[in-house]
């Protein structure tokens, strides 16, 4: 098992995929050999863990040049030509509603309490293409019981930023801004569940959802919601975008089901992005293949009803 091995290698954005592998074989090597002691640190530092997928990941190429980022415009390609204007420095989240310490909380002072871990990922957008995507970031659930959260709280509710000014896409009336998204807290306390800041050991680009992005690789990708400005802890069940737009198409929990066709499409195969000839179909797996951590969080659910 992976566990705890710190980063001995800056990836290049040029070939990530060979020196991303290359790196894990040196890795598991070093494992074999018992070498526990990799000290060199690299890049943002992070460790890896045991929750990540042996699926290849996508390369670093791929992961940022094919987005949805409707903020940036609706095109794929629309979110890595616009995204590089976004002030992602200073950067801070309100996090509020029923929570112990409410506040605004600098980034640098979110991130100076919580260990960062590389978390390669399974990534299933609702569009039924996939990736596999080697995130940097840490749990959720550290930031919550750093800020307290209070008993009477069920649910947790995030915003994107508000900024038409660096954000074309919201000059124009496409989504009702700013993007919202929302878990059950017990999904929002998963150890699945992360804030990311990086991808392959490098800080988030923009295009990503920089500078901090939430990511919960069970549900399909629209609920793993960009550039957090806002956090807060509801009795309520929050509002979501994508089920403000269409709630027959996008359900509130939108946990990835092969079962579970999206009114205008089947959801039980998948497009892995990739080049060329390994780029295939493939079956899409219940809650994107992470059934065994998290079906629990939905015994005695009707899947089929709440969608
Ligand atoms: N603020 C915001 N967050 C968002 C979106 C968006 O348009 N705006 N798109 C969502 C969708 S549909 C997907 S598939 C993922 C895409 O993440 P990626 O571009 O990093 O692959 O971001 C999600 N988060
Ligand atoms: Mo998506």
């Amino acid at each position: 098992m992976r566990k705890t091995f710190k980063s001995d290698l800056k990836w290049s954005d040029v070939t990530p995929r060979t020196a991303f592998l290359n790196r894990r074989q040196i890795i598991a090597g070093a494992a074999a050999l018992g070498a526990m002691a990799t000290p060199a640190l690299a890049g943002l530092g992070a460790v890896e863990s045991a929750y990540s997928t042996d699926d290849d990941p996508n390369t670093f190429e791929e992961i940022t040049r094919y987005n949805n980022f409707y903020e940036f415009g609706t095109g794929k390609e629309d979110p890595a030509r616009n995204a590089g204007a976004l002030t992602t420095d200073p950067w801070a989240v309100q996090i509020d509603g029923l929570v112990d310490r409410p506040g605004s909380y600098d980034l640098g002072e979110i991130l100076s309490g919580v260990t960062l871990e590389e978390r390669i990922y399974r990534f299933r957008c609702v569009e039924a293409w996939s990736m596999v995507i080697p995130w940097v970031g840490f749990e959720l659930s550290t930031l919550l019981n750093r800020v307290g959260v209070q008993p009477s709280a069920k649910y947790v509710a995030f915003e994107t930023l508000v900024r038409p000014e660096e954000m074309p896409g919201q000059r124009r009336p496409i989504l009702d801004w700013p993007y919202r998204e929302g878990l059950r807290l017990d999904e929002a306390m998963h150890p699945l569940t992360i804030l990311a800041n990086g991808i392959y050991d490098e800080p988030l680009p923009n295009q990503n959802g920089a500078p901090l992005r939430l990511v919960v690789p069970w549900k399909y990708g629209f609920k793993s919601i960009k550039s957090i400005v806002r956090i807060t802890l509801t009795e309520e069940q929050p509002l979501a975008t994508w089920n403000m737009v269409n709630a027959r198409e996008y359900g509130f929990y939108s946990n990835v089901n092969p079962q579970v066709s999206h009114p205008r499409w089947s959801q039980a195969t998948e497009r892995r992005i990739g080049g060329g000839l390994l780029s295939r179909r493939q079956e899409t797996l219940m809650f994107n293949g992470y059934g065994e951590d998290v079906a629990g969080l939905y015994a005695g659910m009707d899947l089929k009803k709440l969608f």
